[in-house]
């Protein structure tokens, strides 16, 4: 009996439904059912033409990904659509795809097959795979040349990004979009197309291939973008080659160009990462102690404290996403300064085409500037989002617990201190949470959901679906010093800077983490956030630290001559007015000087050494980080990374990375650091466990799963 796929007849017109939810991703199951539609649909006299649609919210959004992620593991999984999608372009009558939601990856190559496509007015079309590491392996890099153009499919393939129905007719993906009833109309489309006397199969198209010349520069500039926007990646690469194998080879002979790239792709290791990011992102928000339906308070207006950089984003993110802002600071100048910031970043936006003018007034005008608490009493959430002082975040507290109505949510930006004792300055300590927006916020993914000692589980749910409706991850986090972004962070900044004390220099390890994947080295990090920022983060973790151990010595200094980063002209480099970066040779003369006085020997420091303290240093507090509960899963810290702090993703974040790299190497490795640089280097007890038992972070996760299954 049919699960997955139905079909119906409406006169002459079979209509074949996919179903099943929740985005109808192809399996063997699909494969097989359709497969079986088609050959009881073979010889029928009466059929005119077929309909293939989708049930639910969306068309297809691909192979099913946990398939494709066993067969990179090598444990099965292979699906090879190449007899459903011959048998559908072959078929006697034709073929109509009705496209509806998000149509992606194999979805898309799957309707290719069919002789007609037609959307929705809203649908949207993309072959995503580059985003796992992958090549559309359905044909897709075969037919989608054929149907688009070479230069629009490189566009599609390279950059991953999903087109707009709009778009794909004018390129020739659909041939109309369906207004009205979508059934009903692709349904008369498919009628109306039964009258013609033949139609085309794609893999017979040839007409859009263009020629070698115009070619040549098309995949030298899809090159190019991919080297940019997708830096060290093998997939863009191999996606450009199968087109040109398209716009240049038989068609049996392109398809087995595919073929063999689409393996070789989705073996690498970059696949195996990128796929588990997908997953890893996608299951942070299930929480073992909070039930799915929790019920949840609807955030339908909104007051912030501190109108600066992160209150300014944080307001821009919310009004984004249709929540009014209240948005309160001590002083005018203050007020006005952050309003015209907020100004100047949509205004940015305007110019790069993402929002028109109209639509930026009716944002600002969303955003209500105040020096008061009028109206605070209304709002369900009111967030505190001023600089990092205790004393001042609890008067806040304190002051808000006064006017906040019963249902209010009172969250704190900070992204170090401790989330209990900003609680206790009020009378009800269960609605008190962190969200830790990250800068710029109102374009950063990541928010860590600080869930303190007495957190409600209404609130921390209430958190998580905040941030899904502003289109961000957040990642529930438990109250220890900076969380667990920072807190890993804190180990990684230490050693880059002991290393150019014991002789390299800023931009020898920032090259290493650069090439690495790092989306910047760490340098030019702390130039960017202000060298000043680093500085009061240390003041404030000084009681924390176990006197007698060994401290970075430069911040203090850079701090002390004024060098703040990018904002004075210069830090850890020096910059020109459009802040582009050159190394300072004062600055390395005065580390040389700093490092002789602490009598701390000079030495040759290769590029694997550059990235295993640095990297090894995290992973270590990271295994802390799991051991203590403060994350709950190594695959949270890894989309933390993904999402806040420009970890590669083919890496997969820096507890997969671990894994990747082989956890017994990484604690020998440490072992070695500690006979060398003493106690920071004690090996986490986990990493150790973990590595002792052949055992990996990913395996940890699996059996925490097993003991605390999400409900
Ligand atoms: C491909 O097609 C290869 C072919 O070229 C070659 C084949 C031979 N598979 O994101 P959401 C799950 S590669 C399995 O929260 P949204 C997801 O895990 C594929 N599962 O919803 C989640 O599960 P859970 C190319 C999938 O509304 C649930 O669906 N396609 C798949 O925010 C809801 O997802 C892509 O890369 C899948 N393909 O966004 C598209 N897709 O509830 C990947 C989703 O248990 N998908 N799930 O956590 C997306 O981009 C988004 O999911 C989508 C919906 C835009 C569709």
């Amino acid at each position: 009996m049919s699960k997955v796929v139905r079909t119906d007849r409406q006169d002459g017109i079979a209509v074949v439904t996919i179903d099943k939810p929740p985005v109808n991703a192809i399996g063997q199951d699909v494969f097989e059912e359709l497969m079986s539609a088609f050959d009881a649909l073979q010889g029928d006299s009466s059929l005119q033409a077929v309909v293939v649609v989708a049930a639910g919210r969306t068309f297809i959004a691909g192979a099913d990904i946990k398939l494709l992620e066993q067969a990179a593991r090598g444990d099965g999984g292979r699906l090879d659509l190449h007899p459903l999608l011959e048998k559908i372009e072959n078929f006697a009558k034709p073929v109509v795809f009705g496209l509806h939601g998000t149509a992606l990856g194999g979805g898309v190559e799957l309707a290719m097959s069919g002789h007609y496509r037609v959307s929705t007015p809203d649908a949207q079309m993309g072959q995503p795979e580059v985003n796992l590491g992958i090549i559309p392996g359905a044909e897709g890099t075969q037919r989608l040349p054929r149907l688009v153009g070479v230069a629009a499919a490189v566009d599609m393939c390279v950059a991953g990004k999903p087109i707009k129905a709009p778009e794909a007719l004018r390129l020739g993906l659909i041939d109309r979009i369906i207004e009205g009833d979508f059934l009903a109309g692709t349904v008369a489309f498919a009628r109306e197309m039964a009258t013609r006397s033949s139609h085309l199969k794609t893999s017979e198209r040839n007409d859009k291939l263009g020629t070698p010349e115009a070619n040549e520069q098309i995949f030298a500039a899809g090159r190019e973008q991919a080297a940019k926007i997708r830096r060290n990646m093998t997939a863009p690469l191999a996606v450009i080659e199968a087109i040109q194998a398209a716009a240049t080879l038989p068609w049996e002979q392109g398809l087995a160009a595919e073929r063999k790239l689409a393996d070789a792709v989705l073996k690498s290791p970059q696949a195996q990462a990128l796929m588990h990011a997908f997953f890893a992102e996608r299951g942070v928000a299930k929480i073992p102690d909070i039930p799915k339906d929790l019920p949840t308070i609807e955030i339908r207006k909104a007051a912030i404290i501190g109108a600066g950089t992160m209150g300014g984003g944080i307001a821009m993110s919310l009004v984004n996403a249709g929540i009014p802002v209240l948005l309160k600071d001590n002083d005018q100048a203050a007020l006005d300064r952050g309003m015209a910031a907020i100004r100047k970043n949509y205004d940015a936006s305007v110019k790069r085409g993402r929002f028109t003018p109209e639509v930026v007034e009716q944002r600002i005008a969303m955003i209500h500037p105040q020096l008061g608490y009028e109206g605070f009493d209304q709002a369900n959430l009111i967030l505190e989002a001023v600089f990092e002082s205790m004393a001042l975040k609890k008067q806040i507290f304190a002051e808000i617990d006064k006017i906040a109505s019963a249902d209010c949510v009172m969250a704190s930006n900070t992204s170090t201190l401790d989330i209990d004792e900003i609680a206790s300055a009020t009378s009800r300590p269960d609605r008190v949470i962190g969200l830790h927006f990250f800068s710029p916020a109102n374009i950063m993914r990541l928010v860590e959901v600080v869930r303190g000692s007495k957190t409600s589980k209404e609130i921390v749910a209430t958190a998580l679906a905040l941030t899904k409706k502003l289109s961000k991850v957040g990642v529930v986090v438990g109250n220890c010093w900076g969380f667990v972004g920072n807190r890993m962070m804190f180990p990684y900044i230490r050693e880059a800077q002991f290393l150019v004390e014991e002789g390299t220099t800023p931009a020898a390890v920032d090259k290493a983490l650069y090439d690495f994947g790092m989306a910047m080295g760490i340098f030019a990090v702390d130039d960017m956030g202000g060298i000043d920022v680093l500085w009061r983060v240390r003041q404030e973790r000084k009681p924390l630290e176990k006197p007698g151990l060994r401290t970075p010595l430069m911040t203090d200094k850079l701090y002390q001559m004024g060098r703040l980063g990018q904002k004075t002209g210069a830090g850890w480099y020096r910059y020109d007015e459009n802040r582009k970066s050159t190394p300072d040779p004062e600055i390395e003369t005065l580390i040389q000087e700093t490092a002789r006085n602490a009598g701390i020997p000079q030495r040759t420091i290769t590029r694997d050494e550059i990235l295993e303290r640095c990297l090894y240093a995290m992973i270590n507090e990271g295994a802390r980080i799991l051991e203590e509960g403060y994350a709950l899963r190594a695959a949270d810290i890894d989309t933390i990374y993904l999402s806040g702090y420009g970890f590669p993703g083919y890496r997969g974040g820096p507890m997969w990375y671990a894994d990747s790299v082989g956890l017994k190497k990484i604690l020998e490795t440490i072992e070695g650091f500690e006979r060398v640089h003493g106690e920071l280097w004690k090996p986490a007890p986990l990493l150790r466990q973990l590595a002792e038992q052949g055992r990996t972070f990913a395996q940890w996760d699996a059996e925490q799963e097993k003991r605390f299954p999400p409900q």
